[in-house]
């Protein structure tokens, strides 16, 4: 989906190593802007790159300004529009050695060209309506990605969903501004204020779809950063030994010396695609020493920032009171640990799992409970899976505020103005997850679904 019809008026060309520095078999390096032809024809012997047939690899030799040959390989040329950039674009590929990448690079450099900043190519892509704000961030959340559902949410934003979702929710918002404005701007038109019930429904809708949007926040920040999970309850009933068994290796110290743990330990495991932070708490007692006093504190923060908590319990032991951590509101999971030993009869095994670490058991439930508390927005919203990101999450928040204020607006039937004052906060906020606010738009609308003017 295009975005913004800016033109980025950028006079000046770039020029990057594209692949990681290091030794490989080979390295691109790309060069955009006005010069970046001739500037690759300076660069590249073998073929004329601002007379080549675009899209097509030619076979050529880099060359210094002396005319000593430094590397052969290829260059493609992108002719703006048609490229990423939306300007004219030449890729080179050169031997991956740190040093002959570098002497090309410098060169590059030296013709003319400036040293791109850190995503200046999908910042011009960006400019130049290539694409959207959306679509850019989900540029660096595919490079980002450590997981196959963090890369299929990267992708799908990168197909223009989130945006599509936001141009939907600007045209709604649009159409509502347009009947108000024409109602405040052309009352001899006789247009049905209709500033009753119609409108107002108009404007829940947008509220619903906002809030459907948001509720997307979550799963957008879990699959990005990944999901806190903190392992907690009392010395010695296995948590470290569970964070060893998810892991698959011996991370933490396992004892049969109770407040062992001392400290918290996180480390990441990949829960079928969604990335899972596991942090080992230390265990919950009322006696302890100094260190471990302050042990238990951390463990108190880790489950108030966790999104879930596995609590660990010694299945074999009867069931007795337990220190609850604070922020225990947080979605749970009881584990039953040393089934193997057997489980006491008075545990309530509908409250929780029955698991061991020793043999293994239960480890299928739980990550299959993990994943259905965690995704729930997955499958509720497979339809339109909008992994939104923080920036995205404060544009909607204003936006859904702004509506809010609106529709309190028509419902006190404030001034029409004060009304479109609201949706034009809402309008603006929306716009900015696209990156994309137009006044033009709005009058547009007026015009061709009113008929005014005759
Ligand atoms: N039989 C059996 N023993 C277990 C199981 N899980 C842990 N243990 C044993 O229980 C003891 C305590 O295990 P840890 O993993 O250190 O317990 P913890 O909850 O981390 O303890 P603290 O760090 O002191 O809070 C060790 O001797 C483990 O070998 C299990 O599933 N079955
Ligand atoms: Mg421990």
């Amino acid at each position: 989906m295009a975005g913004g019809a800016v033109s980025a008026l950028t006079d000046d060309t770039i020029a990057a190593v594209s692949t990681a520095l290091g030794e490989g078999a080979i390295a691109v390096l790309r060069v955009s802007g006005p010069q970046a032809r001739s500037i690759g024809r300076q660069l590249f012997r073998g073929s004329d790159l601002t007379s080549v047939t675009p899209r097509r690899a030619c076979y050529g030799a880099f060359i210094d300004v002396s005319g000593s040959i430094l590397d052969h390989g290829l260059a493609t040329v992108f002719a703006g529009p048609a490229s990423y950039t939306g300007e004219d674009l030449v890729e080179f590929s050169c031997h991956g050695g740190v040093l002959v990448t570098r002497t090309i690079y410098e060169q590059l450099l030296q013709l003319g060209c400036r040293a791109a900043d850190p995503g200046e190519f999908t910042q011009r892509a960006f400019l130049n309506g290539k694409m959207d704000l959306t679509q850019a961030e989900a540029v660096m959340d595919l490079i980002q990605a450590q997981t196959s559902l963090a890369l299929k949410a990267a992708n799908e934003q990168l197909r223009g969903d989130l945006g599509r979702e936001a141009q939907a929710l600007r045209e709604a918002l649009i159409g509502v501004l347009a009947h108000i404005e024409a109602y405040i701007d052309f009352p001899e038109e006789g247009i049905d204020p209709d500033t009753g019930t119609a409108i107002e429904g108009r404007i829940r809708d947008v509220l619903a779809r906002l809030q459907s949007m948001l509720d997307g926040a979550d799963r957008g920040r879990i699959l990005r950063e990944g999901a806190r999970a903190a392992i907690c309850g009392e010395p010695n009933v296995g948590k470290s030994s569970m964070l060893n068994v998810l892991l698959g290796f011996e991370r933490a110290i396992v004892s049969d010396t109770a407040g062992t743990t001392r400290d918290t330990i996180e480390e990441v495991i990949n829960l079928r695609g969604i990335p899972l932070r596991l942090i080992d708490t230390a265990g919950l007692r009322a006696s302890g020493d100094a260190v471990e006093q302050l042990g238990m504190e951390r463990t108190h923060e880790a489950v108030t920032r966790a999104d879930v908590v596995i609590e660990v319990i010694d299945g074999h032991a009867p069931p007795h009171p337990t220190p609850v951590p604070a922020g225990n509101d947080r979605p749970w999971i009881r584990l039953y640990n040393k089934a193997d030993l057997g489980l006491h009869p008075d545990h309530d095994l509908e409250k929780g799992i029955a698991f061991s670490c020793q043999d293994r058991t239960g480890i299928e439930t739980l990550t299959e409970r993990l994943r259905a508390l965690l995704l729930t927005q997955e499958e509720s919203h497979q339809a339109q899976l909008v992994a939104i990101n923080a920036r995205h999450q404060r544009c909607l928040e204003r936006a859904k505020s702004a509506s809010e204020a609106a529709l309190t607006a028509l419902q006190q039937q404030t001034e029409p103005e004060f009304v479109a004052l609201d949706l034009r906060e809402a309008l603006e906020a929306v716009g900015e997850v696209v990156g994309k606010v137009d006044v033009e738009e709005i009058l547009g609308e007026i015009f061709s679904a009113f008929c005014i003017g005759k």
